[in-house]
């Protein structure tokens, strides 16, 4: 007999595998198709322990299907654009290409080292002009159909990155990545028209994601159902965005955002100092501040009234920060009888407060805290036309009719959600393939000239400009359209571009005619699992979901929803129940791990530490329970027999073996790893005590051990196949059927035997049909009540009357 020693045959079977070509993804096989998909990695140079548990426990699964009948498509990538291979660039002078792939090939050893099914005939890296050259060919796209545009306006601008983000990769006024706070700025960008379909992303019938996830997705699209309302002003109509017209009678002034354009016309000569003033320290402050809550409102009058437009009184036009440029019209009607806000408003600057919504039978009543401003539903009062109409935000749609057939109002839905700002001002990402004429205009880079490659000689300097703008010469280039001297959009895209449709691009990831080839692709989407990261909840996820929508308006994909379903895995924290981090010392290498123990431990420790959608800490003893589990299994297989001194029969083998195959089975289709390894282990157990029984040997024992083994295969497959080919079998464990279940060995006959104490009826008790003399005899002396009989006595006598009686006979 031998020990277990993973390190014997781990680095056989994978590399056996590669050269098997067991992963291949066969596009011919006639078998259902199942794509597995787990988010690409970035290429930072070195995987994890978070991404071993974002890639092998998914990797067993893709193990259990294919053992399940499915032809399954498990690749593997990189989302190798972005902002550490610029800044590796720029600190030690080394070119972002050699760095990413570098640091893609280390990786690719780790992935190997771990025994996942990747098809690494596929993968490729979203760096590559192969790969970038769709982004820019999906731009124009998006361009030539008007879901590409250019808009000058207010931008979250990065000082640390030195580069524009878009509203998503802003996290509580901070940038996403360097966490540091965002700048306001005036620029001229390019954005995707993601709004377009806000509609449409609020529909999630054909997505099987986490309520979690679809409730982020919901808030950040943040639809608003309401109507329009014009105010007629000295420079023109106003119209604000309101959700509760049916408080339009108590609206006693308006304010505008600051930055609102209307807000310099409306100004009055007298005013204009403090207004200028006011919009200067507003334009210093973030958005989040601006809106946080129980901060002292601020604001200034600008000088002008509005014509209100029922009671045609003039009611004074303000401007305050705690309005939004961003949001609505960028201009609200006040109510400070029933918005908390401007009741504060009202109140700091002496503005006039009215009732018009009143609960029902309750008395005339005007606010005088904010804790007393009604904003509940009620009848509408001291609203002319509206008064007896019930209001509150359950109740708009019949005021909103009777305001528009008056021509006060129009039915108006507002999402919260911008479109995607999308133009980087850095180096390491797809160029823009934009073209600016001074006599055409902006013209799109016809296709059959893409891609745009980067050019390889610039300079790395974090100035606020993308490298492309300074260099020498790229930029330079002459009108597609004219053929005059023009200028290239000097900006790269947004790194969220190539993560927006790499899932398709594994179907035919070196096409050359198109992003993907349909015909392979069609039959592959949507993923048919796709497992990740809740960080992504509405970047990445909200993205893709887009891209799929805009591609089948393109027809490119007659999916309209890139995963049919998604699952997040949770997170491993170090083991002081921090997050691991370099700075607490509290990271685990799987290096190290893989170095000790081997990868089929670690792959089991990883499904076994916790529930996989919630994760938890890490544990340095505890990989020791799957390590010595680990060494049971090879003993149970290779070790010699001990002769038998326990009592098992073939009926409890057989009924232990496949109600363990029937456990594991439903925790693999319901994705609970931990509960498989635990059932698992406990079938070690009786699988130890039975080789020491007389089981061993008969056809139940060699049963018992091949279902074990198909079983292990999925979570430990290095084991599984070195056993597999020890014990004498053809082919590989991995292209085997996932056996099934004997429903027979389930059924579990028994038996009642009474049992007596010197004669005397003590109890009854239930045995398996088949338990032998001795079983039987354990099974009455531990019962409770016979127990209480037989303690301290000498039992000289067991007399056993097969299938009816035992007798034990005391003194
Ligand atoms: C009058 C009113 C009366 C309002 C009332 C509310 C309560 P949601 O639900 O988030 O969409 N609003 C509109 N545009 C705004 C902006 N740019 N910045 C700040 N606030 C803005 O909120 C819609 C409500 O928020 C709108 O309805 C408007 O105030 C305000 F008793 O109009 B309401
Ligand atoms: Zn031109």
């Amino acid at each position: 007999s031998t020990r277990y020693n993973p390190h014997s045959f781990e680095p056989k079977w994978q590399k056996a595998w590669e050269e098997q070509g067991l992963y291949t993804f066969d596009e011919a096989s006639s078998k259902p198709k199942f794509y597995a998909l787990t988010m690409f990695p970035y290429p930072s140079g070195n995987l994890h322990i978070g991404h071993w548990y974002a890639y092998c426990v998914p990797d067993a699964r893709a193990r259990w299907l294919r053992m399940r009948g499915y032809e399954v498509l498990f690749p593997m990538g990189f989302d190798a654009f972005g902002l550490p291979a610029e800044n590796a660039a720029i600190k030690r002078g080394i070119d972002p290409r050699v760095w990413t792939h570098e640091n893609i090939a280390y990786m690719r050893t780790q992935f190997k080292r771990m025994g996942t099914m990747i098809d690494w005939s596929r993968e490729f890296a979203t760096c590559d002009p192969e790969y970038y050259r769709w982004n820019q060919w999906f731009f124009v796209q998006f361009f030539k159909r008007g879901l590409a545009y250019k808009k000058e306006s207010f931008v979250n601008w990065d000082p640390v990155d030195q580069t524009v983000l878009a509203n998503e990769q802003v996290v509580d006024g901070r940038g996403e990545r360097s966490g540091a706070l965002v700048e306001r700025r005036l620029m001229s960008q390019w954005h995707f028209k993601i709004t377009q379909y806000a509609e449409e992303l609020l529909d999630f019938g054909a997505t099987d994601m986490p309520e979690r996830v679809r409730l982020m997705q919901t808030n950040w699209i943040g639809k608003s159902v309401g109507a329009e309302i014009d105010f007629d002003t000295p420079v023109g109509l106003e119209t604000v965005f309101s959700t509760r017209p049916d408080t339009l009678l108590g609206a006693t002034f308006l304010v505008l955002a600051p930055e609102h354009p209307k807000v310099k016309a409306l100004t009055t000569d007298e005013q204009r100092a403090e207004v200028e003033a006011y919009v200067e320290a507003a334009g210093k402050m973030s958005e989040i501040d601006r809106q946080a809550e129980g901060r002292e409102k601020t604001g200034v009058f600008t000088g002008s009234f509005a014509t209100h437009p029922v009671t045609r009184h003039q009611i004074p036009i303000w401007i305050a920060d705690y309005v939004l440029v961003t949001y609505g019209t960028g201009s609200i009607m006040a109510v400070p009888g029933h918005d908390v806000r401007d009741f504060e408003f009202a109140t700091k600057f002496g503005l006039e407060i009215r009732e018009v919504v009143r609960p029902e039978g309750g008395e005339p009543f005007v606010p005088s805290t904010a804790e007393e401003v009604f904003t509940g539903d009620g009848i509408i009062v001291n609203s002319g036309p509206l008064d007896g109409m019930r209001g509150g935000k359950a109740f708009i749609g019949p005021v909103i009719e009777t305001l528009a057939a008056s021509g006060v109002a129009r039915a108006k839905t507002t999402y919260r959600l911008r479109d995607w700002l999308v133009s980087r001002q850095r180096y390491w990402g797809t160029p823009i393939p934009i073209v600016y004429c001074p006599s055409c205009g902006t013209v799109p880079v016809p296709e059959d000239q893409l891609p745009i490659p980067l050019p390889s000689d610039v300079e790395f300097l974090p100035t606020g400009q993308s490298p492309l703008k300074l260099h020498a010469t790229w930029k330079n280039t002459t009108c597609p359209k004219c053929g005059g001297a023009a200028e290239r959009d000097t900006d790269t895209m947004d790194t969220f571009v190539d993560s927006s449709w790499y899932m398709y691009r594994f179907a035919s990831p070196h096409f050359e005619e198109g992003p993907w080839n349909a015909a392979k692709a069609e039959p592959l989407m949507p993923i048919d699992l796709y497992t990740g990261g809740i960080e992504h909840a509405i970047l990445h996820l909200l993205y893709s979901r887009f891209w799929t929508k805009a591609a089948r308006d393109i027809g490119l994909t007659s999916s309209s929803e890139p995963f049919a379903a998604l699952r997040n895995q949770g997170i491993i924290l170090g083991e002081d129940n921090e997050k691991m981090s370099k700075s607490r010392g509290n990271v685990v290498d799987p290096d190290d791990l893989v170095r000790e123990y081997g990868a089929d431990t670690v792959r089991t420790y990883l499904a076994f530490i916790a529930p996989w959608e919630l994760g938890g800490p890490w544990n340095a003893s505890g990989i020791n329970g799957p390590a010595k589990w680990l060494g049971r299994v090879w003993s149970l297989y290779f070790d010699d027999v001990q002769g038998p001194s326990e009592n098992v029969s073939e009926a409890e083998v057989r009924f232990a073996v496949h109600a363990t195959l029937r456990k594991v089975t439903g925790d693999f289709e319901r994705l609970s790893f931990n509960t498989i390894v635990a059932a698992l282990m406990e079938l070690t157990n009786t699988l130890v005590k039975a080789k020491r029984s007389p089981v061993f040997g008969t056809e139940a024992w060699s049963e018992a051990l091949t279902l074990f083994n198909l079983m292990l295969a999925p979570m430990t497959p290095h084991v599984a196949e070195e056993i597999w080919h020890q014990t004498g079998r053809e082919g590989s464990v991995h292209v085997q059927a996932w056996p099934s279940v004997d429903e027979s060995a389930l059924v579990r006959n028994t038996m009642t035997i009474v049992v007596q104490v010197n004669g005397k009826l003590r109890a009854n008790v239930e045995v398996p049909s088949d338990a032998s003399k001795d079983d039987v005899i354990a099974v009455a002396k531990r019962d409770e009540n016979v127990a209480k009989f037989v303690e301290g006595k000498e039992v000289f006598k067991e007399i056993y009357v097969p299938n009816k009686l035992v007798n034990l006979v005391i003194r």
